[in-house]
């Protein structure tokens, strides 16, 4: 699939659709908007959509207020562009009504996508969607990179690559970041937000967190655990369960970890929770394979997958996996 053909649906398209996934990172935000606003760019009527609420370390975003957390009438489009969704389902509740959009475009760089849409631009080898939607951009005529994309497009870089720290930290990577750069992004103020800015109360959740840190028997697995307890007793609300898991990952020795997260407690003891199970590897332990054998898809080194359990069974069926580590 040509970066062209998407660009001729777009220049076709009068009202387009654009969303990312659920509890969105840096990546899924940043993609959604820079290509927000190149479309606006081209005069296009849009609508740039995320189920959830905008974590606190990325408010800093410019244009952050053109992102609705409701799709409004899904009649009046006839395009729609998902981003960093390797499934359509990740845009959440909405994905049954936009799965009859009549043209659907699917961007992404996770190497689990089911391949959904009528038009997909996949490219596993990307570090992040939001360089994918800077080839996409740069091959827009008449539009070129404003101060505001460029922070869309570093900060997205900059969050899926680790602040260049992971394995997908290509040359590439660098090269569009230091163009970005040089169109305005400022990496102090990208990293004094999303790195060094933190409220008392999330200094309190992360204590818990610390503490619920357990290890298999081999030190080589690691589980946290996140509940709605946690969250009540400290007050905060979950945004940026990528970054929280990669306390769990630093331990000496450890080769996979999993954060659980409980997203909603169920009422009945027996049924158990929703979870969603967040998991990050080293090297060669390939996690985006355990994450798919539970429904879910993400990386080799990244991926994760929902769940209903009790806590105890969860963690039993993750500390399984310890044994071939
Ligand atoms: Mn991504």
């Amino acid at each position: 699939m040509s970066i062209q053909q998407i660009i001729n649906q777009l220049k076709k398209s009068n009202h387009i659709l654009l969303a990312s996934h659920t509890n969105p990172d840096g990546d899924a935000i940043g993609s959604l908007i820079s290509l927000g606003l190149a479309l606006q760019e081209w005069k296009k009527k849009i609508r740039t959509y995320n189920e959830s609420p905008i974590p606190a370390v990325y408010q800093f975003l410019p244009s952050l207020h053109l992102v609705h957390r409701t799709v409004g009438d899904i009649s009046e489009f006839d395009t729609a562009v998902i981003l960093d969704c390797s499934d359509l389902h990740r845009i959440g509740e909405a994905a049954s009504d936009g799965a009859k959009i009549p043209a659907i475009i699917n961007i992404d760089h996770h190497s689990t996508n089911t391949r959904f849409g009528n038009l997909q631009y996949i490219d596993p080898n990307a570090s992040s969607t939001a360089e994918m939607v800077y080839r996409l951009i740069s091959a827009m005529e008449n539009v070129s990179i404003d101060r505001g994309m460029a922070y869309s497009i570093y900060t997205g870089i900059m969050a899926d690559t680790g602040s260049f720290r992971f394995a997908n930290t290509t040359p590439e990577a660098f090269d569009i970041s230091h163009k970005m750069v040089l169109l305005g992004a400022d990496p102090h103020k990208v990293a004094h937000h999303v790195y060094e800015t933190i409220s008392l109360n999330r200094i309190k959740l992360l204590n818990m967190l610390y503490d619920s840190i357990e290890l298999s028997e081999n030190g080589r697995l690691s589980i946290m655990t996140l509940t709605q307890n946690m969250l009540q007793t400290t007050g905060t609300i979950i945004d940026d369960v990528s970054g929280l898991i990669n306390y769990a990952k630093q331990i000496e020795n450890v080769k996979l970890a999993a954060l659980l997260f409980e997203r909603k407690r169920s009422p009945g003891k027996k049924t158990g929770s929703d979870f969603h199970v967040s998991l990050r590897s080293e090297g060669a332990v390939n996690v985006a394979a355990i994450a798919t054998s539970f429904g879910g898809g993400g990386h080799p080194n990244a991926a994760g997958f929902d769940i209903q359990a009790t806590l105890a069974d969860l963690k039993q069926t993750i500390f399984h996996f310890s044994k071939n580590l």
